[in-house]
């Protein structure tokens, strides 16, 4: 090193004098500093808010620096990297997650005592970050933090949304959308990098042009839009380890358009720039159906080309052999939204380096890896020809190029089966002639994950059967897994000391196999009185939510019985409303000497339904109106409550989780890919009312049948069932509450009509009626066991003890071996 850079060094460290220090003092400090500089108030005055924005500042530094190391440190060793593409990111809020995982929070929590302020109290002004709509991508917001903690070096990739999920609002019982314009108060968890930045083409044509006496390809674009990178530090828990979500926003192109200004009509001009932003605006809220929108399809692509672009730039920094692009690099697609980058990796090596299409396609099939996420065919992505054609033309070739050698190599190896060629091709004519992303991702990924064991046989045996007849060994999964440092750490402080001090080590953070040890305690009656204070606390909490939520009080001697999670028919929330009607019609009719043996019961649904899915709304109409007769009727007083919590979100579901009981997940069998709402509650000791579907499965497995509330039909016995109308073994219940929601009972009969009908007769697809009298006795079982709180206690110790299995840190890990090939690569400190 020269004398002049060894100097410049030296100045440079003693001025910032090493690292931020974590001491109360120098916390004190930093916060006041960011009051008066940052947040520009004055720091002899400043509000809750003012100060979260400040401690958040000061939060903010401490992941720069680690982001810093841990990025030179990964460009040093230069390991090979995981680049997870997702539409989708629920992160939540971020301030106690980073605080604990930088291992700062008690020292957060002084500093702040001693300036007058609460660390709960500020953590709570933060409001969510929504980038997504459920389960799948508070998945993706589960595996970033194991990626972190296990200090895999990996990248997230995705979009930064400027409206995130809408904000439900409820007005007399019916959903209504409001926009969340979560940027609004400034985001400072966010780093804005105005010099990585990419432009991304649109539309135009593709022309040929000579090439070293060969043609090649050059795609004209017709709109040009800026890909702006906004850097979201994750930090893992006990190590340096502090990984980048890099999310792209859309700004306007100085290259594009500049004559438009020549012509005169500057103000016009101007505007039309400001159309570009329009792509990376809003987040697409309905879960999992696909309607060929072009400006969902130029979401897909924006992000996909920004992230590709950044992938090779990072890659050409250290090597310019693009043969060793697999050894450096492995990109994963959370599902089919993100699967353009086969295209555009194809795009870029062929006709912007030069490869081969043959040296190109090799490249490709060693990269890509896909998550499947859904079970039902209908569920797939399909995107027009016509659309795909006009906005991403050189892509729609490559795509046709792609399924040509598909075609042939199919043709080797099953001769002229056309049915079967049709039905595996990437193409899918008809009416609509369209592209399939889901067949183009197995075609051109080495390997396709399915997110539990029963998944894995479904898409073996039904949805992706040809393909699995083809090619046997790409077909795997990995069951799904949730953060414990967010759903324990972060969200029930109390039993996590409580788990710490029987275990006697907090290893469990980082290695949730130690849960196991609870097992040796479960029957112990001093852990179970401190369980049991533990969750009573936490229920105290909720009750105290809901109060403030609906005006509603209740009691937290009863029990809190759960079902909260996107509505969908599949899922089932019909069914727990129509349980919930058939107690209630119990206890009315009930002698007075009976009702005192009622266990008494708060029931609490939350979830939002899409804006255009109708059965789904009328789904919480039904909730408010059955709430509304059951909650004001007196004879039923504090036996029987119907809540519905509005606008459940990530962090409604760090409250309500640790304060439930009894949680529900009752999707009709073959229909939840896997679930991990589940594995939330179980690890926070909340026990399980359940059909055998998705990860459920595998739970069942780790827990035993006894330590849960199982009912309805298994997976293979659904096609039967449904198959014969008559075969529907509907119940006498089923039919009276029923006919109770039909003749108007809880009023609105002709609004609930369509409902009705959907479950009635041969058209029950989601099987109620059959499921419906085991469903009864699987409560009538869970209420038996609360009235014995020893058992239920023991229940509840031995579930947390069993939830070990489903950590992210155990999902990811098998990814990184089996999918992957990543290495951990751990900053030193
Ligand atoms: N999932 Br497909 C979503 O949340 N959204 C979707 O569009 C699709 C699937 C869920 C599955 O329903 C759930 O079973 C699974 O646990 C989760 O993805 C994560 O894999």
């Amino acid at each position: 090193e020269s004398g002049e850079g060894k100097a410049k060094a030296e100045r440079m460290f003693s001025l910032m004098d090493g690292f931020l220090k974590n001491d109360p003092i120098s916390l004190q400090k930093d916060i006041l500093d960011h009051v008066e500089y940052t947040v520009a108030r004055s720091r002899f005055s400043f509000d809750d808010f003012e100060a979260y924005q400040a401690v958040s500042h000061s939060v903010r530094d401490r992941l720069i620096e680690r982001w810093h190391d841990t990025h030179a440190y990964f460009k040093r060793k230069d390991p090979k990297r995981l680049y997870f593409f997702s539409l989708e990111f629920l992160m939540g809020r971020s301030l106690s997650n980073s605080v604990i995982n930088l291992g700062v929070r008690d020292q957060y929590a002084d500093a702040l005592n001693q300036l007058g302020f609460e660390f709960e109290v500020l953590a709570e002004q933060e409001g969510d970050a929504a980038q997504g709509n459920g389960g799948l991508a508070r998945l993706s917001a589960c595996q970033m933090d194991s990626l972190a903690t296990m200090d895999f070096p990996a990248w997230g990739y995705g979009l930064r949304y400027q409206y995130g999920l809408f904000r439900q609002v409820i007005l007399d019982g019916f959903q209504h959308e409001q926009p969340d314009y979560w940027l609004n108060f400034g985001n400072p968890w966010e780093i804005e990098r105005i010099h990585v930045s990419y432009a991304v083409k649109f539309y135009g044509t593709v022309e040929e042009q000579d090439l070293n006496g060969g043609k090649r390809k050059v795609w004209v674009p017709g709109e040009m839009v800026e890909a702006v990178a906004y850097d979201n530090p994750i930090p893992g828990y006990g190590t340096r380890n502090t990984i980048n979500l890099r999310l792209w926003a859309a700004k306007p192109s100085d290259l594009y358009d500049m004559e438009s200004y020549g012509t005169g009509d500057y103000i016009n001009a101007v505007i039309n720039r400001q159309k570009a932003e329009t792509i990376s605006s809003v987040l697409y809220p309905d879960d999992r159906s696909y309607q060929g929108k072009e400006l969902r399809l130029k979401q897909q692509y924006f992000f996909v080309s920004a992230s590709v672009q950044d992938i090779i730039r990072r890659f050409k920094d250290s090597l310019n052999d693009f043969n060793q692009f697999p050894e450096k690099v492995a990109l994963q697609l959370n599902d089919t939204h993100p699967s353009l980058a086969i295209p555009e990796v194809m795009r870029v090596l062929v006709d912007e380096e030069f490869l081969s299409w043959k040296q190109a396609w090799d490249i490709v099939c060693k990269i890509f890896s896909c998550t499947t996420h859904t079970v039902v065919p209908e569920g797939l992505e399909k995107i027009p020809v016509d659309l795909l054609g006009s906005v991403l033309p050189r892509h729609l070739q490559i795509i046709f190029d792609i399924n040509f050698s598909f075609m042939e190599e199919l043709k080797k190896h099953f001769g002229l089966d056309f049915n079967r060629l049709s039905q595996m091709s990437i193409v899918e004519e008809g009416a609509v002639k369209s592209i399939r992303m889901a067949n183009l991702s197995i075609v051109c990924c080495h390997t396709v994950n399915g997110v539990s064991r029963v998944h894995l046989d479904i898409l073996k045996t039904k949805v992706f059967k040809d393909f699995y007849e083809l090619w046997p060994q790409k077909f795997h999964y990995k069951t799904n897994g949730v953060t414990q440092r967010r759903w324990l750490v972060v969200s029930n402080p109390g039993l996590c000391g409580l788990i710490s001090k029987w275990l006697g080590t907090d290893a469990w953070i980082r290695d949730m196999d130690l849960l196991m040890g609870l097992r040796d305690h479960a029957g112990d009656a001093e852990l179970q009185q401190e369980w049991k204070m533990v969750r009573r606390i936490n229920k105290i909490r909720l009750a105290e939510f809901i109060d403030a939520m609906t005006g509603m009080m209740v009691s937290p001697d009863a029990m809190f019985d759960v079902q909260i999670k996107r509505i969908h028919e599949y899922k089932r929330q019909l069914l727990n409303i129509l349980g919930i009607i058939y107690r209630y019609d119990c206890i009315k009719n009930m002698k007075e000497s009976d009702r005192r043996k009622v266990v008494p019961r708060v029931c609490i649904i939350g979830g939002k339904a899409a804006p255009g899915y109708d059965m789904a709304k009328k789904i919480i109409k039904l909730c408010h109106a059955v709430g509304e007769t059951i909650n004001n009727d007196s004879d039923i007083d504090d036996l029987l409550k119907l809540v519905f919590i509005p606008d459940f979100n990530v962090s409604v579901a760090e409250l309500v989780i640790p304060g439930s009981d009894l949680s529900q997940h009752i999707s009709t069998a073959g229909h939840e890919a896997s679930g991990t709402g589940s594995m939330k509650f179980l690890m926070n000791g909340c026990l399980l009312l359940a059909t055998a579907d998705g990860a459920t499965i595998e739970i069942i497995e780790e827990i035993g049948e006894d330590n849960m509330f199982l009912f309805g039909a298994k997976v293979h016995e659904v096609p039967k069932l449904r198959e014969k109308a008559e075969n529907h073994r509907v119940a006498l219940q089923f039919a009276r509450v029923l006919r109770m929601v039909r003749d108007g009972y809880f009023g609105y009969e002709d609004y609930f009509k369509s409902l009705c009908d959907s479950i009635e007769g041969g058209g029950d697809f989601y099987l109620l009626g059959n499921d419906f009298a085991s469903y009864l006795e699987a409560q009538a079982a869970a209420d038996k066991a609360f009235v014995d709180q020893e058992r239920w206690t023991k229940m509840s110790i031995l579930s947390t003890a069993g939830s070990g299995r489903f950590s992210s840190d155990k999902t990811v890990g098998e990814y990184a071996h089996q999918t992957w090939g990543i290495e951990p690569c751990r900053c030193p400190f």
